[in-house]
């Protein structure tokens, strides 16, 4: 898989790492409620295995009752298991990192901690299997001693000397959700083949928590008593206090991210942009929620969050579980100069944003989910 096959897949994005590559998307092309698979970013850790479709076996194994190898094959005959089609939000927890590198400067690992924009998140049709089912009807169920499902990806990558394979975990009481919120094994991406780069042959889709616990070009699945030991799942993505820096962190004092916060952004207008107008201002944006929280409202401010006007219902994409709702808005404005926007949202469980990024800085720099904030010249 070269660089070249990425170019030609991935023709218009912001391409934020070369090795492992890492490719955003711009915001034009988040105009669309679903994101169109050559715009749909892209988070590795390592590189993109090469997987013969026919040799494939996806091995289930630990805590089951009957462990058992499938094909590709297996996995996508209906009469085995039924199928499902879920739209489903991805966000990587990094999204909008930038403004807390911004707050202060190089904390993170640069390797790590891409510096993301607004465009680290992206939505489609997953189709696929339950694994719940899958786990019921091929392995005869788990036993009572198994709490969490490790994924394992084929790509690997180098951490402190050791070669990981990517690891990661979800719970077995999400694993076992109800119909359309469980964890889907998924090989089809917008009704096209799952794209190599985005885990095809064969990903997890986990809706609601952040875009790590989906992992691409899944190979092995463990049932196991505790979540993974893998340093995505125990080490990487952990949610640490204000008062830790690198010097003084230790494992310990973070948690480990699990479902995603009520978060949105403003795409257009783009941020220190003159913006001339006739009284009112243009603005258009995503917000979305994990943990099967939808967005409830949208509220955008001309004063740094003084004033807020309410996104008119109408002026959304429809609700839904899983997936962002894209906004616009017409704010009236009559001052000219510098102003500062920005956008807060509300979910369905009446969370809403921190107001600044120093409210939820952390120096590992997850999770940026303060509402979004943009200066723009006003000239009326
Ligand atoms: N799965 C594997 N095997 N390897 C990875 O590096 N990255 C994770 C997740 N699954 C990753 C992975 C992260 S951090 C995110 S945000 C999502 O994949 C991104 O999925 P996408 O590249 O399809 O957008
Ligand atoms: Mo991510």
């Amino acid at each position: 898989f070269s660089w070249e096959t990425v170019l030609k897949e991935k023709d218009n994005m912001l391409h934020i790492l070369d090795f492992p590559y890492n490719g955003e998307t711009r915001p034009e092309d988040l105009k669309t409620k679903i994101t169109e698979n050559k715009h749909h970013f892209v988070r590795n850790h390592g590189g993109v295995p090469d997987i013969d479709e026919d040799a494939f076996r996806l091995e289930i194994g630990g805590l089951v009752n009957q462990s058992v190898e499938l094909k590709l094959s297996d996995l996508k005959d209906p009469s085995k298991f039924p199928q499902v089609e879920v739209t489903v939000t991805l966000q990587c927890s990094g999204t909008r990192r930038i403004e807390q590198i911004a707050e202060y400067p190089g904390d993170g690992d640069e390797l790590i901690n891409a510096p993301w924009g607004e465009g680290a998140i992206g939505t489609a049709v997953y189709r696929g299997v339950s694994l719940k089912k899958v786990l019921k009807a091929a392995c005869g169920g788990v036993k009572p001693e198994c709490e969490h499902l490790e994924f394992i990806g084929a790509d690997t990558y180098f951490k402190k000397g050791h070669l990981f394979n990517y690891a990661v975990s979800a719970p077995l009481r999400k694993v076992r959700a109800n119909s359309g919120e469980e964890v889907i094994l998924a090989w089809e991406m917008n009704g096209q083949p799952l794209p190599k780069i985005h885990g095809g042959p064969l990903r997890v889709v986990v809706t609601g928590y952040i875009g790590a616990r989906s992992t691409k070009w899944v190979y092995r699945i463990n049932a196991l008593p505790v979540p993974s030991y893998g340093p995505v799942q125990r080490q990487e993505y952990l949610y640490y206090t204000s008062q830790i820096g690198k010097q003084n962190a230790k494992y310990s004092n973070g948690f480990s991210i699990g479902q995603m916060p009520v978060s949105s952004a403003i795409l257009e207008p783009k941020t220190k942009t003159v913006v001339i107008h006739d009284g009112k201002v243009k603005l258009s944006g995503w917000a979305y929620s994990g943990g099967g929280n939808w967005v409830e409202r949208v509220e955008v401010s001309p004063d740094g969050g003084h004033v807020w006007y309410q996104v008119p219902e109408e002026n959304l994409t429809e609700k839904h579980y899983h997936a962002w709702r894209l906004w616009n808005v017409e704010v009236p404005v009559e001052a000219e100069g510098w102003l500062e926007f920005c956008v807060r949202t509300w979910d369905s469980s009446c969370n809403t944003e921190p107001t600044y990024v120093r409210s939820a800085w952390n120096w590992d720099l997850h999770v940026t989910s303060s509402a979004h904030r943009i200066k723009i010249y006003s000239v009326n």
